[in-house]
């Protein structure tokens, strides 16, 4: 192990590909604030289970905060101001969640990250996701953050090519990944989720994902 792997290792920084940075443990102080906040949250905007433009419900729950909040249906994919379920205005952004996000794209080289959108994904035992990419935002030159809580997942990290071989990663409660850059567009998903308990969040894993949406 040379120098620069040793710095980048005591840092907790671990290069994924280029543009993509793990920081192993990097919210796990932090996280049961974030849980908390993520239950306000869930409080006024549920969890729900959207369908897919192809007419398939997810396994995978989802809310978010922030002026712009994830939708999907049989219209498409998008980006909407007001959650569909109530016609109210996404809860905001807890100050939590955009200083954990803001410092980890700090860390990982991108300063300046500011998200106007979170979108949060709760997993039970079983769910997934297939592999996709994140191309609803309007500028890909922001990174996306992915914050990691609760049970562990496999995830999964292609290329940008539906068919590019993928890498399969163990990320678990507290793990932070900023993917930007030459990364940004790559597929991913994550792997059916084993059975395991949590302390903080009992048989389910939460992920956070802040983006620059707008
Ligand atoms: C790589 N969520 O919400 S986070 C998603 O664990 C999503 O819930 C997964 O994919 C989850 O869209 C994975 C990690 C992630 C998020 C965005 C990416 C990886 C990414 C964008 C580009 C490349
Ligand atoms: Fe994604």
């Amino acid at each position: 192990m040379d120098l620069f792997d040793e710095q980048e290792r005591e840092a907790g920084i671990h290069a994924l590909a280029p543009g993509a940075a793990l920081l192993r443990g990097f919210a796990r102080d932090v996280a049961p604030t974030l849980l908390a906040a993520v239950d306000d949250i869930a409080a006024s905007a549920p969890f729900r289970h959207l369908l897919t433009p192809g007419g398939h419900t997810m396994s995978v729950a989802t809310t978010s905060c922030g002026t712009l909040g994830w939708h999907s249906d049989e219209q498409g994919y998008r980006y909407t101001s007001r959650d569909p379920d109530s016609e109210r205005r996404w809860p905001a952004m807890p100050a939590c969640f955009s200083a954990l996000a803001h410092d980890a794209a700090a860390r990982a080289g991108f300063a300046g990250f500011a998200p106007d959108a979170c979108l949060i994904n709760r997993y039970a035992p079983g769910a997934r996701l297939t592999l996709h990419q994140d191309r609803n935002e309007r500028d890909y030159g922001a990174p996306i953050v992915s914050v990691s809580l609760g049970i562990p997942a496999v995830f999964l990290f292609g290329g940008l090519r539906r068919n590019d071989p993928t890498q399969k990663l163990r990320l678990v409660h507290g793990d932070v990944v900023v993917w930007g850059g030459p990364s940004r567009l790559r597929f991913h998903g994550v792997l059916p989720l084993a059975h395991a308990e949590h302390p903080l969040t009992g048989a389910c894993r939460i992920n956070l994902t802040f983006r620059a949406a707008a």
